[in-house]
């Protein structure tokens, strides 16, 4: 067993699972008037309500002892001190200096990195107003009415998730497109349409050698170039936001158009750096800053409240809960905002990327469970499709729930409609329906005797754990705080669980695997040794391709 499994803190949580397993969640609302207000917390205009959870005060003693006991306190201050946290790559990981409104120094290797960010703020705001001005010109001298983001993984599900989210605050007449897949379609679909003389790319890539953002982006610069004819257009249409110059100049686009970050901000954690510039060219630099005064605010509050009041790091204990000793299944996000509907996708990669790791800090295999599968979708569409499973299903998977009290279209009544949807979703899953008021209803309908068959499909268990959030109306400073919430949960669980959340080893084999099989792909020739499916997977494929085009 692991020195995890077999802390006393541990042990103590899964003999107290044994005992109040036992009592339902609907028993306990019923013991305990006050149980709302225990198991809520409030920050700013966002409620956080967690107490349909399979939970008593007993379950957050436990876990916030096992909080303390994993050093959560001394991990927070290590990140916020610069420490190199993230030991495999031997980086530091700090996007909360790229929201440190209050300024305070941050050092890295006895450098505060203060200095630089504020820089690059500042010329992320003279490049968004020159844009929305309309001062910033092609090259045939029109202004820009189309931005292309170009990047993957973290430099598009972050800026795109937020232009998305905050479109009623974003400029109709300067559109934003993302484009991220291989698959060229992603680019010619989008390019379609465009005009080259009023199009703008921002390509976003850490590295810069990214082969789907790098191959996209030579698509860009020949279709750009096929018009302008002028290889000075490049200037006009490219810009790079990236940590590596040498690439950027390399590929072709003027340093000056250049927006610098930095190795301890990792791709999934880099909306808040200049890889936000779409957010910022779409919403301008004002409320780009609202975001991260959202997301500044609850840094503050991760690292300085009592973690049985700390909204992040009970996130992360009721996570903990449930996957580790109630035995659940992924996790699934369902924001009651059409605006939200990519934000599970977004969460998917920043908790899927940062805990689905089996090997802890120090090399070991775990034995026990990590990051959930996290999925979602906007509601009330998740309740015709999977919510099925998460009532009446074998296994158990815990929810979050969010919803703005304000919508930011007020039409008729259908808002109270949506809420109403809202709040009987998660009031079902904790409730169920027992045989009992299953037969009450069936005779209530006219049936007399009913079929036991019908009877049992129609009980549901409850005892689902789900969270809520509620808010006044989707802002930018509320999404920056939602969003930090979720980057801070995921922090306080790989603490707990002792992995490093901040690198992704597990998707370069893949990438290896390839780079190896593209030149076979274009010679028809096995070079490298593989599994038969493989081998006759490649050969059936150059064959079609060979007669089909
Ligand atoms: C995120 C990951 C990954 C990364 C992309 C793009 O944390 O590292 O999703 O963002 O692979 O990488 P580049 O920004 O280097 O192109």
């Amino acid at each position: 067993m692991s020195k995890l499994t077999e802390s006393k803190e541990w042990q103590a949580l899964a003999k107290h699972q044994k005992e109040i397993a036992k009592r339902p969640v609907r028993q306990l609302f019923a013991d305990d008037p006050q149980r709302f207000k225990r198991f809520s917390c409030r920050f700013n205009d966002i409620l956080f309500d967690y107490s349909k959870n399979h939970i008593d005060s007993t379950t957050t003693e436990l876990l916030v002892k096992l909080a303390h006991a994993t050093g959560l306190g001394e991990e927070i201050e290590a990140m916020y001190n610069g420490e190199p946290i993230n030991n495999t790559e031997n980086r530091a990981v700090l996007h909360i200096a790229l929201r440190n409104r209050s300024n305070r120094p941050i050092k890295v290797n006895g450098r505060d990195v203060m200095h630089d960010v504020n820089l690059e703020l500042a010329k992320m705001r003279h490049f968004a107003d020159v844009v929305r001005s309309g001062e910033w010109r092609g090259y045939s001298g029109k202004k820009i009415t189309n931005v292309v983001n170009i990047g993957i993984g973290g430099s598009d599900l972050g800026p795109k998730m937020v232009r998305h989210a905050l479109k009623p605050y974003t400029r109709p007449d300067i559109r934003c497109h993302f484009v991220s897949n291989m698959d060229p379609t992603d680019m010619m679909n989008t390019l379609r349409g465009l005009n080259p003389e009023t199009t703008l790319f921002l390509v976003a890539s850490k590295s810069f050698t990214t082969p789907e953002t790098i191959t996209n982006a030579e698509t860009a610069k020949e279709w750009l170039l096929k018009t302008a004819q002028e290889r000075r257009a490049v200037s006009k249409h490219f810009v790079a936001m990236s940590t590596n110059l040498a690439a950027v100049k390399q590929f072709g686009i003027d340093p000056e158009n250049m927006f610098e970050f930095w190795d301890w901000v990792g791709g999934r954690y880099s909306l808040w750096s200049a890889v936000g510039l779409s957010i910022a060219i779409g919403l301008g630099m004002d409320r780009f800053e609202e975001l991260l005064e959202g997301a500044h605010e609850v840094d503050e509050h991760f690292r300085n409240t009592p973690f049985d009041q700390n909204i992040p790091v009970l996130m992360g204990l009721l996570g903990i809960w449930n996957n580790n000793f109630f035995d659940s299944h992924g996790h699934a996000v369902m924001p009651y905002d059409q605006n939200l509907d990519i934000f599970p996708r977004f969460l998917q990669q920043l908790d899927m990327e940062s805990n689905g790791k089996s090997v802890d800090k120090n090399g070991n295999p775990v034995d026990y469970a990590t990051g959930p599968i996290i999925w979602g979708e906007a509601g009330t569409n998740g309740q015709h499709a999977f919510f099925q499973l998460l009532h009446q299903g074998t296994q158990l998977a815990p929810c979050d729930f969010l919803v703005a009290a304000v919508n930011h279209n007020e039409v008729h009544s259908r808002h109270e409609k949506l809420l109403a949807n809202f709040l009987a979703q998660p009031e079902a899953m904790m409730r169920g329906k027992d045989r009992e008021q299953v037969i009450d209803e069936l005779h209530a309908s006219g049936m007399k005797d009913p079929d036991e068959i019908l009877v049992q499909s129609k009980i549901f268990p409850g005892n689902r754990p789900n969270s809520t959030f509620v808010y006044d109306k989707l802002t930018a400073k509320t999404l920056g705080s939602l969003i930090a919430f979720y980057e801070h949960k995921v922090f306080t669980q790989g603490t707990i669980w002792n992995i490093n959340s901040f690198d992704q080893m597990g998707v370069e084999l893949g990438k290896q695997l390839a780079n190896a099989i593209l030149p076979e792909l274009k010679n028809g020739e096995i070079i490298h040794p593989h599994d038969s499916s493989t081998q006759a997977l490649i050969e059936e494929i150059v064959e079609r391709r060979q007669t089909l085009i």
